[in-house]
């Protein structure tokens, strides 16, 4: 089999996603996602330009050789862009294979390890009553697993709660807004809402927290041990992680379990976190961190060390990327939890898809390859439109961590 013909395909029914397509000569075609928020045409034209010229030729069933020929032919190694267009090629080379052998492709990369995802959503309110609220509709749709958001009092705006009706959606068309952040007044209040989210909803259900990195090791140090009464299954990105090191001083002072990773792309984002036992879940998903050849070989590494796996699955990865995550979630043996953040009605009719939510559970659906398409003439009624993640100042104007 040679791959004949690839295309980008850039698309915003509500928010950016941009798609790879790859051809086959049998006809046999495969999709990749390569959105990168509030980047997206930077992938584009890396694959567009600089990837897809090189493949043109290649036999689709080689992923590991092609993955190799992207990541060390190229010189310029790592970073979002390249791994998420290496990712974009990778993610579409097996979804081919899955198609030619007539199998899902979760069988291709181990095997059914459940029957099951067991997933997170998003409970969010602009003050603990609202989250209240928010977390009890959530838990009726079936949720099992739950992460709290709240807005923070004496801030007039928090990223991730709605400015208005509706859910929250993590990019904003046109150019960046800003949203205000206080670390002490957010330490003031975390605690708090969970002791009053236990109070309400008891100790079954299981409670995430994100803290979008904006704490120094030694804040993040204090929140995880005044959080610990409140047993939380993960709270996520402490501290901004290009330092590695910095998650000892956490590790030291809570046993409250740490999640981190979102923004990573490669295994040397993480190889320290993870040989030392610094963290519990690693969110490093497909679709930014080089498809299933690289995280394959990551998530076996981190089940050494205890490390499971916690993909990001927010609305900024598409279609693609999730039907992608639950063969893989679906096929590993160090998987823990997976976020899930439902597309909206526009998302799903340009990405047609077999997957499926039921009771808190996500399942891959048994169709060839990755059971997900792209309806090309819909998604040309919405053309790409800039938009970005919001930017966060503390109250002095000082930029923070994102
Ligand atoms: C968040 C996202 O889902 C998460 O955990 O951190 O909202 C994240 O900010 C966006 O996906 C960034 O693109
Ligand atoms: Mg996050």
């Amino acid at each position: 089999m040679k791959i004949v013909n690839a295309h980008v395909n850039v698309t915003s029914p509500g928010r950016n996603f941009v798609t790879l397509k790859i051809e086959t000569d049998e006809g046999i075609f495969g999709l990749g996602d390569g959105t990168l928020n509030g980047r997206e045409l930077s992938v584009a034209t890396y694959l567009t330009q600089h990837v897809i010229p090189c493949i043109i030729g290649r036999d689709p069933f080689q992923t590991e050789d092609i993955w190799q020929y992207l990541y060390r032919g190229a010189y310029w190694r790592r970073g979002p862009v390249t791994m998420s267009a290496i990712a974009a090629v990778d993610v579409a080379l097996w979804d081919i294979k899955g198609k030619a052998l007539n199998t899902p492709v979760y069988n291709l990369l181990g095997g059914k390890c459940r029957e099951s995802v067991f997933a997170y959503c998003h409970a969010t309110g602009k003050d603990t009553d609202h989250a209240l609220e928010d977390i009890a509709r959530q838990k009726e749709l079936g949720y099992k697993a739950i992460r709290v958001q709240s807005g923070i009092p004496g801030l007039s705006n928090t990223y991730g709660i709605p400015k208005g009706p509706g859910r929250y959606e993590p990019a904003e068309r046109g150019l960046p807004s800003e949203y205000e952040w206080s670390t002490e007044h957010y330490l003031r209040y975390i605690p708090k809402l969970f002791a009053r989210v236990r109070e309400a909803f008891g100790e079954e259900l299981h409670l995430l927290h994100d803290c979008h990195h904006r704490l120094t090791p030694i804040e993040a140090g204090r929140l995880g041990k005044e959080l610990e009464p409140f047993h939380l299954f993960w709270m996520e990105d402490p501290t901004p992680a290009e330092l590695q090191e910095g998650f000892k001083v956490i590790r030291e002072h809570t046993t409250t379990p740490i999640a981190v990773g979102e923004v990573f792309n490669s295994i040397w984002d993480a190889h320290d976190l993870i040989s030392n036992q610094w963290i519990d879940y690693l969110r490093m998903t497909l679709v930014h961190g080089g498809g299933f050849t690289h995280l394959k070989k990551v998530a076996d590494f981190a089940a050494l060390y205890h490390v499971r796996t916690g993909f990001h699955g927010a609305t900024d990865l598409s279609p693609v990327t999730m039907a992608a995550s639950l063969h893989f979630d679906t096929a590993i043996h160090n998987f823990g939890i997976q976020e899930h953040m439902p597309h909206t009605d526009e998302t799903n009719a340009v990405f047609p898809h077999n997957y499926d939510f039921k009771d808190g559970l996500l399942f891959p659906g048994d169709a060839p390859g990755l059971g997900v398409d792209l309806n090309e003439a819909l998604a040309e009624k919405y053309p790409y439109q800039r938009a970005y993640l919001p930017i966060n100042r503390k109250l002095d104007g000082t930029l923070c961590d994102w």
